[in-house]
Formats: C-alpha cells, structure tokens, sequence
C-alpha cells in the first residue's frame, strides 16, 4: 500500500521527486502495519495463550462442552409478540393492553441483569447470538426482553473489545417479535457521571433507532427533576417510557421512616405526571420483602394508572415470594431469568415462577419446557464464565443489613480484589452499610452505589473508622466520586445531604444546587466526527461519535484494540478467555461462510528479550506469531 501511494502521488506522477521528496511528503512515510485478519486473529489468541486474559491469567483452560441449542424450525414465520403490538398500538396501546391482561407478564433479563449480577457482566455476544432466536421463537409471549444498557455499555468495550450497538442489532435482527429493553440511569445514561443534556437525548434517539423499545429509567438518587429528561426523549422518540423508583430501606420498619409507603406513593404519582408510560419499581438489592411488596402494590394500584412493573433481586431467597405477593396485590409485569441464571444476586428464576402460581389464574402464560430446554444452553455457557462468578452460593439475607445491588456484588468484588482488598472482602461490606448512613441513608443503585462501594474500599484500604472521618477529614483526600457526589453533580438526594460531612468533603466548594446537565456545555458531535475521523482514518458513524461522548478513553482503547486484533467477537468464548491448548484446533467463522482453521502447533520457551514464538497452523499453513511474555 505504501509503494501505491507513493506511485500514485502527483509529485510522483509528474516525475517531481528527488531525496526532498521524502522530506516534503512525510505522511506517506507514516503508514500503520496493517496485517491481515488471520494475522491479527494469531495474534490475540497468542497474547492469551502467553499472558493470559486480565482476571483469568493463572487459569488452565477448562474443557468444557459446546452448550446446546434448542432445535427451531428457523424457516417458520417468526411468532408475532408485544413488539408487533407497541409497532401497531404506540406506547399508550401498549400500556393499555398490559393493564388487560389477566395473566402477570414477564420480563426475561437473562441477557442483561442475570449476567451482571451474577458474571461481572461478562456474557459476550457470540453467546447471545446463539440463543437469541431460539429465545423470541419458543418464548413468543414475554413482555419484553432485558437485554441492553446499565454496565454492559462499558464492559462490551472495555473488557469484551466488542461494540455494544452492534449486539444491538444483531440481536435485534435476531428476536423481531418481542420488545428490547434497556436500563437507562437518566441523566447518567449508561455511565456513572452526568451527561450534558444533548448527549442523553441523542443517546436516546439512536438507541431506539437501533433497536430498543421500552426504556426503563431511574436516577440513582430518585430525584425526579434528573429523570424528565430522559422521559421526554423517550417519549419523542416514540418508545415506550418506563421510569422507575428504586426501592431502598424497608417499608415495614418504623425505624427507617425516611423511605416510607408515603415517599413511595407520592414518588409514583410524580413520575406518572412526568410521562411515564409504566411505572418501574427497582428493587435493585432485593430489599423488598413479601408483606411490603404487597402494601407497596396494593397502595400503588389505587393511587396510579400506568402499569406497574416490579423488578428484583433474588440475594436473600425470598424473591418469589415477594413476587408472589406482588402478583396477588395486581402487579402487572414481574423480572425474571433462566432458571441456570437465575437466583442469588440475579433475578428469581422463570422456571420456579411458573410452578409456583400453578392454579393460580395469574400464572404467566409461557411454554415452561422452553424454558426449560432454553436453561439447558444457559447452563452450559455459565461454566464459559466460571472465572467471574462470585463464589456466592447459597442466599444472603445479610444483604437486608448491607443493602449492595445484586448488579453491584460481583463487580465491587472484583474491584476490591483488584485493589489487593479481595482477603478483606467482609469488612467492605459491612463498611458499605456504615457509609450508607454516614451519607444520609443514600439510595444505592448506580452510579451512587459505587460512590459508597469507593468510599467503602477507601476507608477499608486506609484504615478509616467513621470517627476517623469526622475527626481527620480535612487532611483526607476522599475519592473523586466521593467529591462529586457531595457536589451535587450526581443530582440531590431526598432530604439534603448530611451538611457535616458535605463541608468536610467539599472543603470549601461549593456545591451546585441545580440540574448538573443544565449548566453543562452541550456536546459538539460535529467536532467529534471529524476529530475521529482524523485519528481513526476511517468512516465514523453516529454510534461511534455516541460511543466516544459517553466514554471517551474505552472507546479509543477499544478502537486501538480492534485495529491491533481485528474483531475478535467472532472468537467461541473459551478461546477468548484461554486461547488454545497445545495441539486443539477450533473453526472460526469470520464472517458468514467463511471460515479459519486455528490449530497450536507449540510454544517457544522465552528469548533473552522476553519474545516467545508461538506456532499455529492456519487453515493447515504454518504460522508464527512472537509475543512479548510479560510474566
Ligand atoms: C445498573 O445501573 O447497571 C444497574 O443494574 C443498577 O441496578
Ligand atoms: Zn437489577
């Protein structure tokens, strides 16, 4: 490529070149390797084999089998679900319909919540691909599918190296009949930061293009004034604007009366005066528990309209019978997954859910034995991902005590492990519960919930006791998403924050009173077009320009990752977190019909200058890739 530009330049063409040519014309002398596919493959699977994926380095590969896929007729019409009926009927059509029917209505959060909650959000799409369509054709009667938003933005680029809008829509392509959820956290959209106005409302408008029809919205302090932006972009682009209160405390305690069925109520109102077409109710830890689920509906059904849709988290073991109290007291739509990707910090399984409302007229009208065989795949494909479960393994009840998000559990580990606090792991809970009240009795769902997991970690890796805040704090340097919080840049929590420790923390700024995204400077997509165009060399599309407004580093990095490797999405999940063993061979199937053969022939020991050679056949040629070990 280099000779053709340097022989098609007009200096050239023109026979105007000599030694100065070079000096003149440095550009055409900067040129980046650009390897081929099977080259750039070779060398993502040698870096693994080498130096292992981050978090799984000391991990042999498992052998592991291929998860099985329930059998379809793929050449039947596809059945027709609520999407068809959102498409015909609008948003209002749709909640009307919802409110009809006898039958509670289920949400599967098997490619979303399930996985973030259990697996550190780690489920990739080459897995989700598979299951996709078997899911829309033998579960046709869901309300909707979760499968988008909260941390799998980030994690897609961060730690997949993939692009989340493109599972997007090829899972949409895949499921056309059934709605497509997301997790939006308002003006946080699908970061842990407030977004200048113009970012939430294009973020909105290109994720319905791609394919997302129900947004269910919260703000991570229930501040209403940071939801109604969101709300009204949701309902400009048509879809379907489900907001949500985040359930904390506990209705049922006299104690904790800042969280009452009062606040609850009058919450619920206001979000449906702001535009909801469906009221959420997040119980993002599992807090809520069976007597309350059934006040907090009961009260809720006769002080709203909207349907009501109850999402929870099933750590303590009692999230069925929470549901089940909740669908007695008329709850329309309920959360649930997979039964293998089901219960702990994920949500109540699907599975049990049916079984338990046997005779009940409100058992939810599935085919159980899809679910049943769609289990099967899921089991198999959960061992892919043994390295990041949490070890979890029978329900915590102490999550009443703690309070952490089922999202959270697993990620917080891993970040306390990641901080060489993964032996401490105990005293960070609990501290977790002591920030929470030194807060002011906070909501936690994200982002505030990770500003109380930092501060948790903080004061646990310094040794910090609650008095050792209050007493030494103008000599401590708090993290910075202690600092912003206490700014008000994350909005303003119910009743103010604590004033001692805000004037501790602000050490003299002052905090903002207003809406972050108010005062924000709005994006200018235009300027990051053509600042990526320039460093990327290539086409830049909307959801890149998105990509980058949210998440500026994670996307470069991800983009740097996928000119290096090249898309490796394509890769079977085992051999993305392991690379091979010596002597196995995988196909991969690069795009459609065509296909590498990948074998490893054998592994040098190291050189002098740390390189070792790895050798594969490639479509049965030999290879060699030198990878640097950085053992
Ligand atoms: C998220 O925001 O990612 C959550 O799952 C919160 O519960
Ligand atoms: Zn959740």
């Amino acid at each position: 490529a280099f000779l053709e530009n340097v022989v098609q330049h007009p200096q050239f063409l023109n026979g105007e070149y000599n030694t100065s040519f070079i000096d003149r014309t440095p550009e055409l002398f900067v040129f980046p390797k650009r390897k081929d596919r099977g080259t750039k493959m070779l060398t993502f699977i040698g870096e693994t084999i080498v130096n292992g994926y981050p978090g799984l380095e000391n991990t042999q590969k498992p052998v592991l089998e291929k998860a099985p896929i329930p059998k379809v007729k793929y050449t039947e019409p596809m059945p027709t679900g609520t999407k068809q009926i959102l498409d015909e009927q609008g948003p209002e059509g749709l909640a009307r319909w919802v409110k009809n029917q006898k039958e509670v209505l289920l949400t599967d959060t098997t490619f979303r919540d399930a996985h973030q909650s259990l697996l550190a959000t780690r489920v990739r799409t080459h897995d989700l691909k598979q299951i996709a369509e078997p899911t829309a054709r033998m579960l046709p009667n869901l309300f909707s599918m979760e499968m988008w938003g909260g941390a799998t933005f980030d994690v897609t680029m961060r730690f997949l190296h993939e692009d989340p809008w493109e599972r997007l829509i090829t899972l949409r392509k895949k499921a056309p009949n059934i709605l497509f959820q997301m997790l939006l956290r308002a003006s946080n959209a699908v970061g842990y930061t407030n977004y200048p106005d113009n970012v939430i409302e294009e973020f909105v408008e290109k994720s319905a293009d791609a394919g997302i029809d129900v947004f269910r919205i919260f703000d991570s302090l229930n501040w209403v004034k940071g939801m109604t932006l969101a709300i009204d972009s949701v309902r400009k682009s048509g879809k379907i604007a489900e907001a949500s209160m985040c359930y904390t405390g506990d209705i049922l305690d006299p104690n904790r009366s800042k969280y009452d069925l009062t606040y609850y109520k009058n919450l619920a109102k206001e979000l449906e005066q702001s535009g909801a077409h469906i009221l959420g109710i997040k119980d993002m830890a599992g807090l809520l528990k069976p007597e309350a689920a059934y006040q907090l509906v009961t009260e809720l059904k006769s002080t709203i309209d909207i349907p009501i849709h109850l999402h929870t988290h099933d750590t303590s073991g009692n999230g069925l019978f929470t549901y089940a109290r909740a669908i007695e007291a008329g709850v329309d739509i309920v959360d649930v997954a997979v039964s293998s990707m089901a219960g702990l910090t994920s949500q109540p399984s699907a599975n049990s859910l049916f079984y338990a409302l046997s005779g009940s007229k409100r058992q939810p009208n599935v085919n159980v034995q899809s679910y049943e065989q769609l289990a099967e795949f899921w089991d198999y494909t959960r061992k892919y991902y043994a390295g990041f479960e949490s070890g979890m393994n029978a329900p915590h009840t102490e999550v009443y005590e703690h309070e952490m998000p089922g999202g959270q559990y697993s990620n917080l580990q891993q970040q306390a492990k990641a901080v060489g606090l993964g032996e401490r792991w105990n005293e960070v809970k609990k501290m977790y519960r002591t920030v929470n009240d030194m807060f002011g009795d906070v909501v936690k769902v994200t982002p505030s919930s990770k500003v109380v997991g930092d501060m948790a970690l903080y004061m646990v890796q310094n040794d910090l006791t609650e008095e050792d805040v209050y007493e030494k704090g103008d000599k401590l340097d708090f993290p910075d998403s202690v600092i912003e919080l206490f700014q008000g840049q994350l909005g303003q929590p119910y009743q103010g924050f604590p004033k001692k420790l805000q004037d501790i923390v602000l050490k003299g700024r002052k905090p903002l009173e207003g809406r972050p995204g108010e005062t924000m400077e709005p994006v200018d997509f235009q300027e990051i077009k053509e600042m990526l165009f320039n460093k990327l060399d290539r086409q830049v599309t909307s959801h890149d320009i998105l990509s980058y407004a949210l998440y500026p580093k994670v996307f470069m990095e991800f983009d740097q990752f996928r000119q290096q490797f090249g898309d490796i999405s394509v890769l079977d999940t085992p051999t993305f977190f392991y690379g091979l063993r010596l002597g196995e061979e995988i196909e991969v199937e690069i795009e459609q019909g065509k296909t590498l053969i990948v074998k490893l022939v054998s592994i040098s020991k190291p050189k002098e200058d740390g390189t070792r050679i790895v050798y594969f056949e490639l479509n049965g040629q030999s290879r060699e890739i030198v990878i640097k070990d950085l053992n």
